[in-house]
């Protein structure tokens, strides 16, 4: 594909719910343009976007994926993005770097959860938008409904710039209202023509109020359309081409993308409304090291270089890929490149223009553009490239923080050892995913956006690093300690033949409030015992402490005085009193009235206002206590509360169930509490069989 000015390119992001066709639009798109030879189908798994074995065997996208056409004399490079909660970094990274989205609805469905997050991110990016009802051919798609519905959720700045000919099975075509002609489809082949009789009315009424949307982005063009009552058309067009890149306006068009109806139209409406990276004033960013300090750059390819790596995938041919969009300069594959993030120079290997798996190789890519770029060694996503001499930070990609947490285990001693490495390595090419090795608990903890997203990273490590995997529900971190004082003695006495064993000493242990951990005193009056075997008790203390007594969990908040103790000049020993040590504390303990303590949590979370009563009896069922409802002023209500741990190891799946996806939380540690005693009973036995299973 031949070079495009930063004038002559449309980065547009392609979001929405899941299922609403977005990967059927982009794969039409790119035949309408004649970028692909033959149309495939999601439902046969032959799409461009949708390559990867995931997305072939699952049939729904997971990952960003690009798909750049050409359309008159014009670069369009369209990014497919997944639509489901799990996947939305792939979906908040495309935003990010394009000017421009596709936001596809269904025209049955309407406004669905994913389709306000979709809208919520382009609003917070400044990305233009353009609303694409989709799936117009099915049984009960209404387009005047779906636009009501959208209209409703985001205000008049919605306003149609066509309107369908025919409905449901019988949709054949769309009016469109800018250039008042009509377009009609029979067999995958349109026909322009005059806009049907029978629609006169309705597209001179909608049209109407397409030059009154128009007219309000812009305070010139409403004085002269207040003066005459109208726009000439170049005015309508200026008009709604700023409305979009402002996000005032929201043109929407119709489509039935799988049967290949209104999507030449889309492009013509791309190429003509959606803003080019040459229409930003310039590119901002800070100079590294110094926060807060600017640095602007021309949108140009001859400033110096600038690029933000949006996306890191390990390739099977080429190895690691990072994609990145040049905001100036230009991106030359025959120079190193500066990482201002890392503060390194990375050796650049081959470009790419990449279209699904698809790869071009290229020698340089400039301004406006998007493309790849192979084995960058340390270069991660959301980091800036850019030329050393004239460094530059651009904004980072805020993600959403994951939620969702399970336990991996390897399943077998080869995989264990496979294992750190390989999570390592993804997740660097997602940046919603977390590792963490908890070695109190001897587990591996993995978290994500929700659990779809986990089962798909260890289907990842099965099938790019041949690590075989298992996921669980994370163990808690319970402690054991003590309501009450008590004493007891530790005897290690063994004196039969040959040189014996001799340990004795006295405990006494009291409770500690909570928080304070482990105190030893030592109390020994009158050398009872010699200071180099007080040391050994206090090692054999916590050495018991460590193990636990009750159910293996580590002992807390307690003093331990070491009141009085035997010696003997020959037998005794450093693991003698050690033992003795030990024995004394797990005899005192006992005595002193054992319990188990769990984490507690803060959580606070958002949900729409009528789910609250939901969310509150799930809360309650969850032994959780409610410290506070605050109401958002936008529909929604945060509830706050703490919760123990143990409750809340799977609250995004739950949250997920209870609200659609439209609930979202905060969860963090807060301190331990006592297990309710028919709780501990339980935690306790389960300890048992777990160490009656490992003693065989
Ligand atoms: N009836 C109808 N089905 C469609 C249309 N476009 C896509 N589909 C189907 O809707 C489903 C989801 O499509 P897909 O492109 O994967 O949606 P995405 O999740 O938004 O990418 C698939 O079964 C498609 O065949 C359409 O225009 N009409
Ligand atoms: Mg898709």
């Amino acid at each position: 594909m031949k070079p495009y000015p930063p004038d002559r390119i449309h980065n547009v992001a392609v979001v929405g719910h899941g299922g609403t066709g977005k990967t059927s639009l982009v794969e039409a798109l790119l035949f309408t343009a004649r970028a692909i030879e033959r149309l495939g189908r999601v439902d046969d798994g032959s799409t461009t976007t949708d390559f990867d074995p995931e997305e072939v065997r699952r049939r729904h996208t997971i990952n960003a994926s690009l798909a750049p056409l050409e359309w008159q004399e014009r670069k369009v490079n369209l990014i497919d993005t997944p639509g489901y909660p799990d996947f939305i970094a792939e979906m908040v990274a495309p935003l990010r770097v394009c000017e421009g989205a596709l936001v596809v609805v269904d025209a049955v469905a309407g406004v669905e959860v994913q389709t306000e997050k979709a809208w919520a991110y382009a609003e917070d990016g400044g990305t233009g938008r353009l609303v694409v009802v989709n799936r117009l051919d099915r049984e009960n798609a209404v387009f005047g409904r779906t636009v009501e519905r959208l209209q409703a959720k985001f205000g008049n700045r919605v306003v149609p710039l066509q309107l369908p000919i025919g409905a449901e099975a019988a949709f054949r075509g769309v009016v469109d209202l800018l250039h008042s002609r009509a377009y009609t489809w029979a067999d995958g082949t349109m026909t322009a023509g005059e806009i049907p009789a029978e629609m006169a009315a309705e597209a001179e009424a909608a049209r109407e109020r397409l030059v009154e949307a128009a007219a309000e982005s812009d305070d010139a063009l409403l004085e002269r359309y207040l003066e005459t009552g109208t726009l000439d058309q170049e005015d309508l067009l200026r008009g709604l081409r700023q409305g979009v890149r402002t996000g005032r306006l929201a043109p929407v068009l119709c489509a039935a993308a799988l049967r290949q109806i209104g999507i030449g139209p889309i492009l013509d409406a791309v190429v003509a409304l959606l803003p080019t990276p040459a229409e930003a004033e310039a590119v901002v960013g800070t100079r590294p090291g110094h926060q807060g300090e600017e640095v602007r750059r021309a949108v140009s390819p001859d400033a110096p270089l600038a690029a933000l790596v949006f996306k890191t995938m390990a390739d099977p041919y080429v190895g690691k890929l990072s994609y990145f969009r040049v905001y100036s300069g230009r991106f030359a594959g025959d120079a190193p490149v500066y990482n201002a993030s890392r503060d390194r120079t990375e050796r650049v290997g081959s470009l790419y223009y990449l279209r699904g798996k698809q790869q071009e190789a290229v020698g340089q890519i400039g301004a406006g553009d998007i493309g790849a770029v192979a084995k960058l060694a340390e270069t991660a996503t959301g980091d800036t490239l850019c030329a050393r001499e004239a460094a530059i930070l651009l904004p980072p990609i805020r993600f959403p923080k994951p939620a969702a947490t399970l336990a991996i285990e390897p399943k077998t001693r080869a995989d264990e050892d496979k294992l750190a490495n390989a999570l390592h390595r993804l997740a660097e090419e997602d940046p919603t995913v977390r590792v963490h090795r908890d070695t109190e608990l001897k587990q591996t903890v993995l978290s994500g956006m929700g659990e779809s997203h986990l089962e798909i990273i260890a289907d990842r490590l099965r099938r790019k690093f041949g690590v075989e995997v298992t996921l669980a529900v994370p163990r808690v971190a319970y402690r054991e300690t003590i309501r009450k004082k008590g004493g007891a003695q530790g005897r290690y006495v063994k004196q039969t033949g040959g040189r014996g064993q001799y340990g004795v000493c006295e405990l006494e242990v009291e409770p500690l409030p909570r928080g304070s951990g482990f105190e030893f005193v030592d109390e020994i009056f009158g050398g009872a015992i010699p200071n180099q075997f007080i040391v050994s008790v206090e090692k054999g203390v916590r050495k018991a402490l460590e193990e636990g007594v009750l159910a293996g969990y580590p002992v807390v908040d307690v003093r331990v005085r070491l009141t009085d103790g035997k010696y003997h000049p020959v037998d005794s020993s450093d693991i003698a009193f050690q033992i003795a040590g030990s024995m004394a504390f797990k005899d005192a303990a006992t005595q002193a009235q054992l319990v188990l303590l769990e984490p507690i949590m803060n959580l606070a979370v958002r949900i729409p206002e009528e789910l609250m009563g939901d969310i509150i009896g799930d809360l309650n069922a969850k032994r959780a206590r409610i410290t506070g409802m605050e109401p958002q002023g936008d529909g929604t209500t945060v509830v706050k509360g703490q919760v123990p741990q143990a409750e809340a190891l799977r609250y995004a799946s739950d949250l997920r169930s209870i609200t659609a996806g439209r609930g979202t939380f905060d969860l963090a540690f807060s301190h331990y509490e006592e297990v309710p005693a028919h709780v501990a009973e339980r935690v306790v036995a389960e300890a048992k069989k777990q160490k009656a299973a490992a003693g065989h």
